[in-house]
């Protein structure tokens, strides 16, 4: 069972078993349930991919996936007046979730990464404080944490890291389905994602870079590529319906919190599934190789310290800020009435109250590449 039709499976699988498990009356239905129960429990076995449940069920609990998107979402959309007010701003600053430093700008046609600000910083910090928690939860389960890729997945060399086929898109972003199919291909592979490996690991361009500078790159090209390259079509959690955006950024229902909904292209979901670690402990390995590639050339201008328990740096010339940001407070995570109210000033339902114009269908969703 190869990972395409393991999700394939999986999703519709359970899709179909809220469907069954309402209509079970007889006892036709009822074998018929069993039969994908047993399926379904098969395919996760036969998955050697999946993480322990109880990982799945820690990242795909509420205030994670509010986190993660809203961390993501704050810092993507700070800057675009067009989705977020000033008094949006203001209310969501009330509540202490201003990010410090926005990610990204309008500049030439297109929205690009503020490379200078830190906030490459705060990528890799974040992200690798997930992972610590990642780790801890892994081990706590009896299993290996370290499964993160050592070489971004070549074509066919491996059957569980299979790239899953591209699906159709909206008629209104056709233009962003070329992309989508380009970046799934062998050849976006040979000639770009093999080459940005490379890159990242030579350390004559690493000693080049400032840790901000590292991170805001790196976050903007192949990492996000990588999201959509592994992504798979979205399902609704409980009706298994195909939904080829995935979930609307307004709508928090509770069934998005199902450990099923694990798609890879958007932030409420992308790290409940397998291949988000994998891929992030790629990028977290080279803020080692990073601070290896700065050792050997100024040795001791980068200085090791711990921030919240975590490995990090000193700022110096080559780290922009000392205080990278992953929340309001260590705790703020654990708050969800707090994270659902700045999801709602954010992602607001009633337009016009709170954003400068209204929400576009047309525009492309900010969490895809
Ligand atoms: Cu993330």
């Amino acid at each position: 069972m190869n990972r395409k039709d393991f999700v394939k499976h999986s999703a519709l699988g359970l899709g179909s078993l809220t469907l069954i498990s309402s209509l079970a009356s007889c006892e036709e239905e009822s074998d018929k349930k069993n039969e994908v129960i047993e399926k379904s429990s098969k395919i996760i076995e036969a998955s050697s991919i999946a993480l322990p449940p109880k990982v799945s069920e820690l990242f795909g609990s509420r205030g994670h996936r509010l986190h993660h998107s809203l961390w993501h979402g704050l810092r993507d959309f700070w800057d675009r007046s067009d989705k977020v007010s000033e008094l949006a701003k203001k209310e969501i600053t009330k509540l202490n979730w201003n990010p410090p430093r926005p990610a990204l700008q309008w500049q030439r046609g297109g929205w690009t990464p503020l490379t200078l600000n830190g906030s490459g910083i705060d990528f890799l910090f974040m992200h690798r404080e997930m992972i610590f928690e990642f780790d801890n939860a892994m081990k706590k389960e009896g299993e290996d944490p370290d499964i993160g890729w050592i070489l971004i997945p070549e074509p066919g060399l491996y059957p569980e890291f299979e790239v899953p086929p591209v699906w159709e898109l909206p008629e209104n972003l056709k233009w962003l389905q070329r992309r989508f199919a380009s970046v799934k291909t062998d050849d976006f592979y040979w000639s770009r994602i093999r080459w940005w490996d490379r890159e990242f690991h030579d350390h004559s361009y690493l000693r080049t870079l400032t840790l901000g500078q590292l991170g805001s790159l790196m976050e903007t090209s192949v990492h996000n590529d990588m999201h959509m390259r592994w992504a798979s079509q979205p399902y609704d959690p409980v009706t298994g319906e195909a939904i080829p955006m995935g979930r609307d950024e307004i709508d928090i229902d509770v069934k998005w919190d199902s450990v099923k909904y694990d798609f890879l292209g958007e932030t409420y979901s992308s790290h409940v599934h397998p291949i988000f670690w994998r891929l992030h402990k790629w990028v977290d390995n080279i803020i080692d190789e990073w601070y290896k590639a700065h050792e050997t050339i100024h040795k001791g201008e980068i200085e090791k310290i711990e921030v919240n328990g975590i490995t990090w740096y000193k700022s110096s010339k080559w780290i922009e800020v000392d205080n990278p940001w992953s929340a309001p407070s260590p705790h703020a995570h654990h708050d969800i009435e707090t994270m659902e109210k700045v999801s709602g000033i954010l992602f607001p339902k009633n337009e016009g109250i709170l954003k400068d114009t209204k929400r576009s269908v047309d525009t492309k969703p900010m969490t895809w590449f």
